[in-house]
C-alpha cells in the first residue's frame, strides 16, 4: 500500500477557497506552502502587469509608487511567526455562530521576508496628522448590504504599522509567494490575527481618521453578549494536541502526548496537562526557549496511560501573564476562541 500526505488541505469552502491544515501536519518550525491554511473572502485576484507596482499615498510627504524590482533590492527583514486565523476554532462556540465552520487547523507557520513598512514609510515620509495605515488588496467582490463591489481592505495605527516586524513580504520559506498567499506582495502583521495582513497589495494609503471598511467596522469585531463590541487584534494564547489525536484509541502504559501552543505579541512561557480539569502537572517546552515572540513552541508529556476513557486538557500561559481560560469568551461572530483544549481518547 502506497501511503500519501493527500490531501494536504480540509476544504470548507470551495468558492471562496478555505481551507485549513490537518494538525498532524503542525510538526516542524516552517510550514512548507502546500500545507499552509488558505482564508479567502473572495475569489483569487487575477494578477497583472499592475500588481509589480505598489503605490504609498494619503497622509505622506510626498506620495511614491514602488516598483517590485525595486523593492526586492532594498534591505530585507525575515521573520519567522505564525498566521492564525481569527475565526481558527469556531465550530468549537456553544451556541454555535455562523461563518466558516473552522475546526483547530486555521493556523500555520513559517518565514517571511521582505522590507520593514516603516523603511519604506521613511522614504515617502509621514505627515503630522496620519493616524492610521489602509492596505488594500485586489481580491474585490460582493458584501452584504453593500452595492457596489468592494475590495478587501483593513486598516492598523500608525505605531503598529510602523513596527520593524511589520512588513510587505515578498517571499515565503526562501521562495517568491505563492500566488494563493499574496504574489507578488502582502502584509505580514506578526502577533495579530491572520485578517491583519492582507493579501495581494495593491496600495497603502495613510490617513487622518479611521478607517470604517466593513473588514474593519463589521467583520473582525468581537460582539460578547454582555459588553461592548471592540476590534479583533492580537492573538490570543492558545494550544493543540497532536498526539494522540481526539477519540484516538491508544495502547496502556507509557504514552508520549504532544502538540503546539501559541500566543500573541507574547511568547509561550507554560504548557500544564491535566486528566480532570482541577489538578495540573507541567508539560515539557521542547527547543529553543529564546525569542519565541509570535512563534509557537511544542511541547510533550509522558503519561503512563491507565485502562479506560480519559479526557486530556492542555493549558497555555504566556509571557504576559495570559492563560487559555476554562470557557470562551462567546461573541456573536466568533472570533478568538481559546478555552482551554481538551480530547477525548480511550486506553485499552
Ligand atoms: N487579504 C486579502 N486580500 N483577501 C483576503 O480575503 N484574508 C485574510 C488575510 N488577508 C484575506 C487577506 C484572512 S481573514 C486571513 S486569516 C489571512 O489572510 C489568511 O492568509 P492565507 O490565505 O495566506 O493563509
Ligand atoms: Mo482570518
Amino acid at each position: 500500500m502506497e501511503l500519501s500526505n493527500k490531501p494536504y488541505l480540509t476544504t470548507r469552502s470551495i468558492n471562496p477557497e478555505n481551507q485549513e491544515t490537518p494538525i498532524k501536519f503542525l510538526k516542524t518550525e516552517t510550514i512548507p506552502t502546500t500545507y499552509f491554511f488558505r482564508r479567502n473572502h473572495f475569489q483569487y485576484p487575477t494578477i497583472l502587469n499592475d500588481n509589480f507596482f505598489l503605490p504609498i499615498t494619503g497622509q505622506v510627504k510626498m506620495p511614491i509608487v514602488f516598483q517590485y524590482s525595486q523593492i526586492v533590492q532594498m534591505e530585507t527583514t525575515a521573520i519567522k511567526c505564525f498566521l492564525e486565523c481569527a475565526g481558527n476554532k469556531r465550530s468549537k462556540f456553544n451556541p454555535p455562530v455562523f461563518g466558516e465552520q473552522w475546526e483547530e487547523g486555521a493556523i500555520s507557520q513559517g518565514e517571511w521576508k521582505g522590507i520593514s513598512l516603516s523603511c519604506l514609510l521613511e522614504i515617502t515620509g509621514i505627515a503630522a496628522d496620519a493616524r492610521e495605515v489602509v492596505f488594500v488588496g485586489y481580491d474585490y467582490g460582493k458584501q452584504e448590504d453593500i452595492e457596489h463591489h468592494i475590495p478587501f481592505a483593513r486598516s492598523l495605527p500608525l505605531e503598529k504599522a510602523i513596527h520593524p516586524d511589520t512588513i510587505i513580504a515578498y517571499e515565503y520559506n526562501g521562495r517568491p509567494l505563492t500566488y494563493k498567499h499574496g504574489f507578488p506582495f502582502r502584509l505580514i502583521v506578526p502577533g495579530w490575527y491572520g485578517m491583519a495582513s492582507v493579501k495581494w497589495l495593491k496600495k497603502i494609503i495613510l490617513i487622518d481618521d479611521t478607517f470604517k471598511g466593513p473588514f474593519q467596522t463589521d467583520d473582525y469585531v468581537y460582539y460578547p453578549k454582555l459588553s461592548d463590541p471592540y476590534p479583533v487584534t492580537m492573538v490570543n494564547v492558545n494550544s493543540l494536541i497532536q498526539k494522540p489525536l481526539d477519540y484516538e484509541i491508544i495502547d496502556e502504559g507509557v504514552t508520549l502526548i504532544e502538540g503546539i501552543a501559541w500566543s500573541g505579541e507574547s511568547e509561550v512561557t507554560n504548557v500544564d496537562i491535566s486528566f480532570n480539569g482541577q489538578q495540573w502537572v507541567d508539560a515539557i517546552l521542547i527547543g529553543e526557549t529564546l525569542d519565541k515572540t509570535n512563534r509557537w513552541t511544542k511541547w510533550k508529556f509522558h503519561w503512563n496511560a491507565p485502562k479506560g476513557e480519559h479526557t486530556i486538557y492542555c493549558r497555555a500561559s504566556d509571557s504576559k501573564g495570559r492563560k487559555q481560560p476554562l470557557e470562551p469568551m462567546w461573541n456573536k461572530k466568533g472570533y478568538g476562541y481559546n478555552a482551554i483544549t481538551k480530547i477525548r481518547v480511550k486506553v485499552k
